[in-house]
């Protein structure tokens, strides 16, 4: 870290109390955060780590409005389990607040009045939609009507869910009040900006120029913003929900939620520090000059942390800026995108109560898989695979052998370190450069990499008491074995130092095992960290494997969300254009029974049959081999066009007619058939 500064804050993006954190949350922010926070903590830096729900905004009320609650049952019930969640997974906040404080409503209000009176925002009155019979006027969300592109009559002001065109209100065939249904009006309403475009000059030197090192997600995301040109921003909503704008004549309007939110980090951080006086004043953390802030996030939020909230510090003038902005990249959840209001994702109150007491897997899995410079993938079958090959196998088998041994030959009291080999000095001394590497990894947000370095060193001692068999030795060398079981104990030690950023519950179980006070990040690399003849505790497994059961019923639960959702949004095929009686009777449809049903070589899909019609038997072939085995259709009587024109296949097969089988909403299919047993030939009509 430069040396020009003497303190950080570190910064986590407030969670919407919409609903609770998910695996992409903890990816993308918060398992990311905690480590750099636990890692300046461990190198003795001055620095808190501020969090906090963001609990205004339209979300919540749209949430409250479905189930049926007030909105602020809505956010404590979301708060609460964030919050806890969060505490039970070892994200350690030092202080998790939340927006609707009233530390946060006087804060965010009086900063919003300090632009104004300062003259740092401009007024505007636009037409905006409005609901006559509720008296309220409406957000982009809030407005449903025709998309103009399919015509589905439900589309969002801002989306239609249908086609996936992103839309605005106005584009809208018809726009009602998603709520009440209502028809809706245009109706002029004043607004508060904040003029972006002012600061744009400023912006472009201060990250163009001046932030090269930002990662570059974050740097092309700011600059391709700044070359489109900003323009001003509404920082005020008609909402009853929300901070009240503190200015005369702005009765039912609020500040907008992303006006308030980055300000909570602010409040929270007035708020620990009213608490905790020895953290000093909370203006030293944000507006001393030789503090240092650092904002994590998700790629969604880089424009408001990078771009509007400098400009609202820098517009306040007091405030320091920003010095870094680390911002991950989207994680999907088996093939697909993470969603909230669809109810696909890993949440973590769910992994915490079905997986207890494996929050280091977790963390384990998400930073080795972190979606640091591109989108990734989270799959339960990987999950399984680094716990069980990497965690168990490589980092905990170590571990457990080193401390096993100690007990087996030692009774637990650590043995004396001999005479080193040239192998012994080799091996420790991948340990000499392990400290410096990790730092500058650590320093630069490289998490993935750091954490990839220390098991790394699971590697190395993984294989030197591999190579070392002192299970063998035992009985040929007992002298040996002493300084081949010293050696492992101080690599162990080095391990749970080393992991204490990424992995806190099993470096703190390692510690004990260890017998040690405390671990010294300042120690690791050092090879005399366990003193002879200490005396070891019995030792448990430091991590077990995770069961093919286990991970099978969270792919089921997966599976059972997208299916319950295809349920959900399952719509009927409009109806064809209508056909008159005389063209439907045309068409000769009987009732077959099938006499025979095959495969067809090389033509997977397809299934051949020979249908009794009551004339004949005839050949028809059909396309639903995926969903039958022949042999389940024998004997079936099936429906089947009779006087369709025969179809010749790329084989030379021909069909006499198609039989009739109705698609699920799945894409599954399933053959007619009659509901009594009837005649091969009668007409269907
Ligand atoms: N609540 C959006 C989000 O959860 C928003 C972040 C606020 S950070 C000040 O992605
Ligand atoms: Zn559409």
């Amino acid at each position: 870290m430069d040396k020009k500064f003497k303190r950080t804050t570190v910064t986590a993006a407030l969670p919407y109390a919409n609903g609770p954190v998910h695996i992409g949350h903890l990816a993308g922010v918060y398992v990311p955060s905690d480590i750099y926070v636990r890692y300046l903590r461990l190198k003795g830096r001055d620095v808190i780590f501020v969090g906090g729900s963001d609990e205004h905004g339209v979300p919540v009320t749209i949430r409250a409005r479905k189930e049926g609650i007030s909105v602020q049952e809505v956010v404590d019930r979301y708060h609460s389990l964030i919050k806890d969640s969060f505490q039970r997974f070892g994200i350690s906040f030092d202080i998790y607040s939340r927006t609707t404080s009233r530390t946060h409503h006087r804060l965010a209000s009086d900063f919003f009045r300090h632009l104004y009176d300062n003259g740092k925002l401009t007024e505007q009155v636009s037409e905006q939609f409005y609901d006559e019979q509720t008296g309220h006027f409406l957000t982009d969300r809030n407005i449903r009507g025709e998309c103009p592109r399919c015509h589905n009559h439900e589309a969002y002001g801002d989306q239609c869910e249908s086609c996936g065109a992103t839309l605005s209100p106005e584009e809208l065939i018809n726009p009602y009040n998603a709520e009440t249904g209502n028809p809706l009006v245009k109706r002029e309403t004043k607004h508060w900006y904040l003029p972006l475009d002012q600061y744009q000059p400023w912006l472009e030197r201060w990250i163009l120029q001046e932030h090269k090192e930002w990662r570059p997600n974050v740097y092309g995301q700011c600059k391709s913003w700044l070359d489109g040109g900003l323009r001003p921003r509404a920082v005020t909503r008609d909402l009853d929900w929300g901070i009240p704008v503190p200015v005369e004549g702005a009765d039912g309007k609020v500040l907008y939620v992303w006006f308030d939110a980055p300000i909570g980090y602010i409040s929270n951080t007035k708020e620990l520090c009213d608490a905790h006086p020895e953290l000093g004043s909370w203006e030293q953390w944000w507006k001393d000059p030789e503090t240092r802030l650092v904002h994590f996030i998700g790629k969604d939020n880089i424009v408001f942390h990078c771009i509007v909230f400098p400009a609202m510090l820098k517009a306040h003038g007091d405030y320091i800026l920003p010095d870094n902005v680390p911002s991950n990249e989207f994680l999907n959840l088996e093939g697909n995108k993470i969603s909230t209001s669809r109810n696909y994702a890993v949440w973590l109150n769910e992994y915490l109560d079905e997986l207890p007491d494996r929050q280091d897997e977790l963390r384990y899995v998400l930073t080795a898989n972190a979606p640091e410079t591109k989108d990734n993938d989270f799959t339960w079958a990987d999950f399984q695979a680094r716990c069980n090959n990497e965690l168990v196998a490589v980092y905990g088998n170590f571990v457990n052998r080193a401390l096993q041994l100690t007990q087996k030959y030692y009774e637990g009291v650590v043995p004396a370190c001999g005479v080193l080999t040239d192998y012994d000095r080799e091996t420790l001394a991948e340990f000499r450069g392990v400290k410096e590497r990790l730092e500058d990894l650590l320093e630069n947000f490289k998490f993935r990499e750091a954490q990839k370095e220390a098991m790394n060193l699971a590697r190395i001692g993984n294989k030197y008491i591999a190579d070392m068999e002192p299970w063998k030795v035992v009985k040929t060398d007992p002298e040996r074995v002493k300084t081949i079981i010293n050696v492992s104990l101080q690599i162990t030690a080095n391990l749970a130092i080393a992991f204490q950023p990424f992995l806190p519950f099993s470096s703190e179980r390692l510690r004990c095992m260890l017998a040690l006070e405390r671990l010294e990040w300042e120690s690791l690399g050092r090879t005399d960290l366990i003193a002879t003849g200490a005396q070891l505790p019995k030792p448990e497994l430091l991590f077990s494997k995770i069961e093919d059961e286990t991970i099978q019923c969270q792919v089921d639960k997966l599976a059972a969300t997208i299916k319950a959702n295809e349920e959900a949004n399952y719509q009927a095929a409009p109806i064809k254009e209508t056909v008159s009686f005389d063209d439907f009777q045309k068409l000769d449809i009987r009732v077959g029974t099938v006499l025979e049903c095959e495969r067809v070589p090389k033509m997977k899909k397809l299934l051949k049959f020979k249908i009794a019609d009551g004339l004949k038997n005839r050949t028809i072939v059909s396309g639903i081999a995926q969903w039958y085995e022949p042999e389940q259709l024998v004997g079936k009587q099936v429906l089947f066009i009779a006087n369709l024109a025969p179809r010749e296949f790329k084989n030379g097969l021909v069909s006499e007619g198609m039989i009739l089988s109705a698609e699920n909403n799945d894409g599954t299919i399933s053959v007619t058939t009659t509901e009594h047993e009837v005649k091969p030939g009668s007409q269907v009509g």
